[in-house]
Order: structure tokens, then C-alpha cells, then sequence
């Protein structure tokens, strides 16, 4: 037990994020998957103009035309997938499928390297055993041939999936006769995607790059860029270099965010000189944004109340917006009381925010999962256009909104038609030029199908990419749910722990990464890749395969297509055996692509355009949109007695659910991830010292108990009531209800918990 008398240590890191650690870091990681030579050559050809697109993060790359434009994250995603290792059948012949579960994480599995041979699991010996890429397409015509109904399988997408594999799946998975497209962006960016359209009659950000240069105040939300979004940093860096503010919004004080030093900038590196980012840091409560962003907007009115046109944007509001007396009136009733005590942050707090957004000529707000992945996300989404549109900050230079994307390609996949609420435009679009009729009737998001394969309604899953049984929220349901499943089928670069929760029958088909070389007929085949600023542009492979027998995304569609859909109307193989003729296709189908081939000679890509940036509001009303929100926060993160809210994040050495090593530098944790961060005073207050052991229980009435056991409590700088745990150990705490009904996101970063010492203990 702990000495109650003393505050608990907090855990932190004094360095820059980036430097020579960032460098240090790369070269380790590149070692320890064999692969020093081999990657390096790789990295020099990561986003550059004949080379391929970093499969890390979406953050755009000037022009693709920099000397060197990767970062250190960007290169353990390049090191993990050029390993040296590999998941042969060996591998599945030395341990059944209940063996390898019980070894027990994605680490452990991912480790083994990449996926060679297609395996098909044998229940009379529960091992994965090789098969043929013909056998796997017939198992899987079977299974879907005995449907009832198309609405009866589920097609997933992880975003690394490229804009000519994700077009052929959804016009594959349309002839099949169903919409059900749950998506990775539906545990991600999906409060953006049914947030903005409603706000301001687009689902994409509307910035560009060369805005960075102009804007003199950035507003970031909810991101962690020196560990997400690396490139990123370099960006806000030379906004702060040239005068612009940044100021966060994050209730985790985030050393990344705080000190920079660019690893390819020789000077800074030489005198281990580093860049002060963030200029205000205010560390708002988990789930207390839209308390925060209302606080600043009432401060705003009522600076614009007290002398009229001195703060609002009057003429934009009256031309472009509708909706702005009703959110005043909204302001108006809402009590500072409330708005502190939600946001953690005083009125002096924001009056000082509210001041420097009112005096900044041009604003750019950036967020990621930290706004989005909450019960309230679509809303909280639409808080940030409202602030932007009282200054008429969207629509010109060096202002707008930025949605900070993650997966390296989910933006275009959603452009092509990863849709399960597809625009009508683009079904009209398919059935005129694809000979088909495409389903009219919405599909399922992830938390849909998880209940529909849960329930038995939905009996087949097949994964483009993606570790679902580990990223989605509520490990028993979720794994429950592909139990359920008479078929599931993972088409991956590396085995991982969703292959071993599996259908009654189950596949595991190895996929060709972005690195690699793809030839079709013997000719050199591109892709297309979308990143978060709406340019599109093309990516080539150079690296040898990881095996003969991995297929393009591209050819595995086109195969099970042709398996599944033995009367189609389309010519699979005349598409499959040429990128340029799938991209002529897309051209005709998908609205902006026209001209899509030669578009794509034009230096760094091409870009599609966003009619917000134009001031064209495709909202119902033809405007932009104030959209109120009057309740501040979800009525099950009310204060409660003992309560604390809990978010999930991202540590520095994983993407996603590959996690690549234990450690989280910027925030002091070496070789572990079963911890839970704690303010000290809640920690205090319950009698725990840095380093007990403790469990975490979500506040939940249901018959489930919800827990995680014996992490090690770490103090950290975060507000009272606030907690944080790694994402994706946590999901077990989310239970399967907890979204956002507007999105179906989970509401994955503000979870209702106690938090003891442990009983073990
Ligand atoms: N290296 C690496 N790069 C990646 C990924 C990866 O796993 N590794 N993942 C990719 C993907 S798919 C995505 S979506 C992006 C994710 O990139 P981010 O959006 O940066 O995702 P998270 O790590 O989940 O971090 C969210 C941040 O939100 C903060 N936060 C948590 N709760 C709240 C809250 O209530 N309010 C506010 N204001 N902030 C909060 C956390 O403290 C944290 O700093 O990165 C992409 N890039
Ligand atoms: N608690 C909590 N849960 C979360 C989040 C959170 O912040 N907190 N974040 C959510 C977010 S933002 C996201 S996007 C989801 C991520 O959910 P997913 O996209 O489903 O998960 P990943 O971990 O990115 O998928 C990794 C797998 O993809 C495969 N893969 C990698 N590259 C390729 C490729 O080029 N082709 C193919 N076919 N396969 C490939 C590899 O085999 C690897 O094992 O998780 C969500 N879950
Ligand atoms: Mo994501």
C-alpha cells in the first residue's frame, strides 16, 4: 500500500520529439527486421515522385518532390512490412489455432513477418493448413453462393487498401448485391464524414498544404502528430517559425506537441536545438470539447454583442450561413457554471483562447481521434465548423478545417465507393456505366455488422486488410461475432489476432504490400492513393514480393469476383491485367476523376477539389450550416462519485494494432503497455502510489462486467477525473453499445470506469 501521504511521481519526457532519438529509432527498428540494406534503399523512395506512397499516415508531402520526405514512424510502417521475416505454413504447422491464442497478442503473431501462402483453417486438427488460391475462391463462392440474401455477408476495408483495389471490392460486393461496407473510417474519421456534410455540404477537409503558409493561428484537437502524424510537425513548425500560434486542445500534455526538433534539419540536429510548438496548451477534460469550443464561441458573442462587427465575419455569416440565431440563443442559455466544470477549463482560460482566435486574421483547426471517437463525435465536429464559420475562417486562404486522416489511403477508398450509405450520384453513376444495377438499400458500418454477425443474421465476413477482432470495441462481443460466422476470410500482409478468431470455416490470403512490386502480365502496375488534403496521386512498388504466391488486392478481387459471380458483367480480367484501364473506369463512375491517367503525370498528383474551399454550400439549405448542439456532454460521463473518464490512445512504437515495440517515448514508458495514466490527486484520493497495480472497471448496467486487471498505475499530467490506457487493450472496456448514434463510431476515447488497487494485490 501506498504512503498516503505523498503525491504520487509523474511519469514524463524532457526531450523533443523527433532528433536524434527519432533517428536513433529508425535504424533500430530497420536492424531488428533484418531488412538495414534492403530498407534503406526503401526508405529513400517513400513518398517520392517515381517511388511509393508511405503506408503510415495521410498527411500530404509537398508536391512528392522534397529530397527525402519520410519521418520516423513513416519508417518502422516501411520496416515492418520489407521484414526479412515471414509467417510461412511452418509457422501454422508448429501450433494450433487455441495454442497461438493462448501466446496471446498481435506482437507476438505480427512478429513472425509476412504472411507467403494462402491457409485455409482445418477444424479436425485446429491448425491453419496451406491451400491454393483456387481452393480459397471456391470455398468462398460456396459460402456466399448459399446465402439467402447479399445483406447476409459483411465486406470490410482497412484504408491501406488503393483507390483501384477498393474500387474493383465495391463493384465486385455491389453486383453481389449488397452495401454492407463496414469500414476501418467507421471507428475513425465517420463523425467527420456525417458531421460536415451537414455543416458545410462536404465530408473532407478543406484545407491545402500551402494554407500552413498563410494561416496565423492553428488550432489542433484532439491529434498527436509527433507519434500519428510525424510529417505533420514539420508543417506546424514552420507556421510557428514564421509567427503563427498553435494552440492545443488536449487534455494529455503531449511532449510531441510541446518541443520539436526536425531530424532532416542538419542545423537543429547539430546543436540539439529545438522548436517550441504549441504556444497555449490547454488541457480540457476527456469529452469536454464541445464545453470548451462553446465557452470560446460565447465569449466571441459576446465581444460581437458589446460592438457589433468587431469580432463575427457579419457579411459571410449573412451571405454563406444559416442557423446563427439559434446557436446564439443556444449560448446564451448555456451557464458558465456548466461550461467549466464540463470543460475543466476556466472562463479566464477561454476568454484568453477566445481572444487570440478573435485577433488571428486566418484559422486553421486540425483534430483527430480525440474529438471523433466519443458518444457526442459528429457533434463535436460540427462545434469546430461553427467556430470557423463565425469568422468566416472556411473558404479562404490560410483557413479552414483539417480532419487529420489516419489510414495512408481511407480517404480515397471512401471516395471510390467504400460507402455503406453510397451517394446516390454514384450508384446512378455505376448502373450507367457498369451494366448492373447496384442495391439502393444502406448497408452496415462496423458496429452494425458486429450485431448482425453477433445475432447470426450476417454469416459470411470478408476483411480487405484490418485486425477488426482487436480495433472494434467490446473483445467478447466482437469475438463472439466472428465466431458466429460460417465464413470468415482475412486478406493480409501479416497474420494477426483476428485470423485466429475466426468463422467456422476460415481463410487467411496473403496480399502484396504498397512496397512492393506488382506486375500484371509482366507490366509494372501503379496505384492511386487519396491523402487527407483531397491530392490524389499514383505509388509504385519496387521491392521483390515477400512471396510468389502474394496477389495484388487488385488480382485477389478480380479472382473472387470471377469465382463468386460466374455470370458477371464485367470483364474482371481485362481490368485486373491493367491499373490505367480500372482508373478509366473510375474516371467515368466516380465524380472529379475525369482524365484520371493523365492527370496523374502532373508533378506531386492531382487534386479533387472541395466545394466548401469554394464557398458552394451542398448542404439542403445551400448554405453552411450552424448546427446547435445543446447538451454539453453524455449524460453517462455526469460526474459520479469515484467515476473517472477514460480515453484510449496510440504509444509511439505501434500502428494501429501492430505494435512494434513496447515502448512510448514521449510519454516515459519503456517496455510495457499494461498501464493505466492517472492524475495524481485522483490517484491520492484512492490510495495509489506510481507503480500499483490497479484494475479498471467500466461503469455499466448490464449483466458484463467490463474490466481490466492489475495495470500499473503511472502518474501523469492530466485533469482530475481523467484516465488514459493504450488503445487496443482497452477495447475490452468499451461495450458494444457505447457510439455515437449518429456515426455508429465507438465512443472509444471517453469511457465511463472505476479505478481501484487491484484485489490480486
Ligand atoms: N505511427 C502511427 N501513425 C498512425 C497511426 C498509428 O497507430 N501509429 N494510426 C493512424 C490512424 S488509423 C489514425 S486515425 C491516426 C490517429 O491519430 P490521432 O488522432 O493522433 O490518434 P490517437 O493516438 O488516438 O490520439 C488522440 C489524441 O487525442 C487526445 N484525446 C483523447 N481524448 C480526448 C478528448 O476528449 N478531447 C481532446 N481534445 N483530446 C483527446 C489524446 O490525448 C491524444 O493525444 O493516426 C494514423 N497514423
Ligand atoms: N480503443 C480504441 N480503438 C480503436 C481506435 C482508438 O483510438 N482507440 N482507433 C480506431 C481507428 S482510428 C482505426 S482506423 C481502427 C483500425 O482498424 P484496422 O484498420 O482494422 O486495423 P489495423 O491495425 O490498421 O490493421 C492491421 C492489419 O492490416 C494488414 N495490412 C497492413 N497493410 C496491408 C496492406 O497493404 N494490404 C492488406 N490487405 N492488409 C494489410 C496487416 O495484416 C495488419 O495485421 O482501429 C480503431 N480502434
Ligand atoms: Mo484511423
Amino acid at each position: 500500500m501506498s504512503n498516503q501521504q505523498d503525491k504520487p511521481e509523474q511519469t514524463a519526457y524532457s526531450g523533443s520529439a523527433g532528433g536524434w532519438p527519432a533517428l536513433r529509432e529508425v535504424v533500430r527498428h530497420l536492424r531488428e527486421q533484418e531488412v538495414l540494406m534492403k530498407g534503406n534503399k526503401t526508405l529513400m523512395r517513400a513518398n517520392q515522385p517515381q517511388g511509393f506512397d508511405c503506408p503510415g499516415c495521410a498527411w500530404p508531402d509537398p508536391k512528392h518532390t522534397s529530397s527525402f520526405e519520410f519521418c520516423e514512424n513513416g519508417a518502422k510502417a516501411v520496416a515492418a512490412e520489407a521484414t526479412a521475416k515471414r509467417a510461412s505454413p511452418d509457422l501454422f504447422s508448429q501450433y494450433t489455432v487455441t495454442e497461438m491464442l493462448a501466446a496471446g497478442e498481435d506482437h507476438w503473431l505480427e512478429s513472425h513477418g509476412r504472411l507467403t501462402h494462402p491457409m485455409r483453417y482445418d477444424a479436425a486438427t485446429d491448425k491453419y493448413l496451406e491451400t491454393t488460391w483456387a481452393d480459397a475462391f471456391a470455398l468462398i463462392a460456396e459460402h456466399l453462393g448459399k446465402l439467402d440474401n447479399p445483406n447476409q455477408a459483411e465486406f470490410y476495408t482497412s484504408g491501406r487498401t488503393s483507390n483501384e483495389a477498393a474500387f474493383l471490392y465495391q463493384l465486385f460486393v455491389r453486383e453481389f448485391g449488397t452495401n454492407n461496407f463496414p469500414d476501418c473510417s467507421n471507428m475513425c474519421h465517420e463523425a467527420t464524414s456525417v458531421g460536415l456534410p451537414q455543416s458545410i455540404g462536404v465530408g473532407k477537409g478543406t484545407v491545402l498544404l500551402e494554407d500552413f503558409e498563410h494561416c496565423d493561428l492553428i488550432i489542433s484537437v484532439g491529434h498527436n502528430p509527433a507519434t500519428n502524424h510525424p510529417r505533420m510537425l514539420r508543417t506546424l513548425e514552420e507556421a510557428v517559425n514564421r509567427g503563427a500560434r498553435l494552440m492545443v486542445f488536449n487534455p494529455l500534455r503531449e511532449r510531441g506537441l510541446e518541443r520539436y526538433t526536425d531530424p532532416q534539419n542538419i542545423k537543429q540536429m547539430a546543436t540539439i536545438a529545438s522548436t517550441v510548438l504549441a504556444t497555449q496548451y490547454y488541457q480540457v477534460k476527456i469529452g469536454g470539447d464541445i464545453a470548451a469550443l462553446k465557452g470560446m464561441m460565447k465569449c466571441l458573442a459576446e465581444r460581437e454583442a458589446a460592438a457589433p462587427g468587431s469580432v463575427f465575419d457579419q457579411d459571410f455569416i449573412a451571405e454563406h450561413t444559416t442557423g446563427i440565431e439559434q446557436l446564439l440563443a443556444d449560448l446564451e442559455a448555456t451557464s458558465w457554471q456548466d461550461i467549466e466544470q464540463v470543460s475543466g477549463l476556466s472562463r479566464q482560460a477561454l476568454e484568453e483562447a477566445a481572444g487570440h482566435y478573435a485577433r488571428a486574421k486566418s484559422t486553421i483547426i486540425c483534430y483527430g481521434m480525440g474529438l471523433t471517437q466519443h458518444y457526442t463525435g459528429t457533434q463535436n465536429v460540427q462545434q469546430l465548423a461553427n467556430l470557423l464559420l463565425l469568422r468566416g475562417n472556411i473558404g479562404r486562404l490560410g483557413a479552414g478545417i483539417c480532419p487529420v486522416r489516419g489510414h495512408s489511403n481511407v480517404q480515397g477508398d471512401r471516395t471510390v465507393g467504400i460507402a455503406e450509405r453510397p451517394p446516390k450520384e454514384l450508384l446512378d453513376r455505376i448502373e450507367q456505366h457498369c451494366g448492373f444495377n447496384p442495391p439502393r438499400e444502406h448497408g452496415h458500418t462496423v458496429t452494425e455488422a458486429l450485431k448482425a454477425m453477433y445475432e447470426g443474421q450476417s454469416k459470411v465476413f470478408i476483411g480487405m486488410g484490418g485486425n477488426v477482432a482487436r480495433a472494434a470495441q467490446d473483445l467478447n462481443f466482437t469475438a463472439q461475432a466472428f465466431r458466429n460466422c460460417d465464413l470468415s476470410v482475412w486478406i493480409l500482409t501479416k497474420p494477426n489476432m483476428s485470423t485466429l478468431i475466426h468463422g467456422k470455416s476460415a481463410l487467411i490470403l496473403p496480399a502484396l504490400g504498397r512496397t512492393e512490386r506488382d506486375l500484371q502480365n509482366g507490366l509494372l502496375q501503379s496505384i492511386t492513393v487519396e491523402d487527407s488534403m483531397s491530392m490524389v496521386h499514383a505509388s509504385v512498388g519496387m521491392n521483390e514480393p515477400a512471396s510468389e504466391h502474394c496477389r495484388s488486392e487488385t488480382w485477389i478481387v478480380g479472382e473472387m469476383a470471377k469465382a463468386v459471380l460466374p455470370n458477371s458483367v464485367i470483364n474482371w480480367d481485362e481490368l485486373v491485367a491493367d491499373n490505367n484501364a480500372i482508373r478509366d473506369l473510375i474516371a467515368k463512375v466516380v465524380p472529379s476523376f475525369d482524365n484520371y491517367n493523365q492527370r496523374l503525370q502532373e508533378p506531386g498528383g492531382f487534386y479533387l477539389g472541395n466545394t466548401a474551399r469554394e464557398r458552394q454550400w451542398h448542404t439542403p439549405e445551400g448554405k453552411a450550416v450552424f448546427k446547435v448542439c445543446p447538451q454539453l456532454q453524455h449524460e453517462l460521463l455526469a460526474p459520479r462519485d469515484g467515476q473517472l473518464t477514460l480515453t484510449t490512445a496510440r504509444a509511439h512504437d505501434q500502428y494501429n494494432t501492430t505494435v512494434y515495440s513496447m515502448n512510448d517515448r514521449y510519454r516515459g514508458i519503456k517496455n510495457r503497455r499494461d498501464v493505466v495514466f492517472l492524475n495524481t490527486d485522483d490517484m491520492l484520493a484512492r490510495g495509489i502510489a506510481s507503480g500499483d497495480r490497479v484494475d479498471v472497471r467500466t461503469v455499466f448496467e448490464g449483466p458484463e462486467d467490463y474490466v481490466l486487471r492489475d495495470l500499473e498505475a503511472v502518474g501523469f499530467d492530466l485533469p482530475s477525473g481523467c484516465a488514459m490506457a493504450y488503445f487496443p487493450e482497452a477495447n475490452a472496456l468499451v461495450p458494444w453499445s457505447h457510439y455515437d448514434p449518429a456515426s455508429f463510431v465507438a465512443s472509444y476515447k471517453s469511457i465511463p470506469v472505476t479505478v481501484s488497487l487491484s484485489e490480486s494485490s
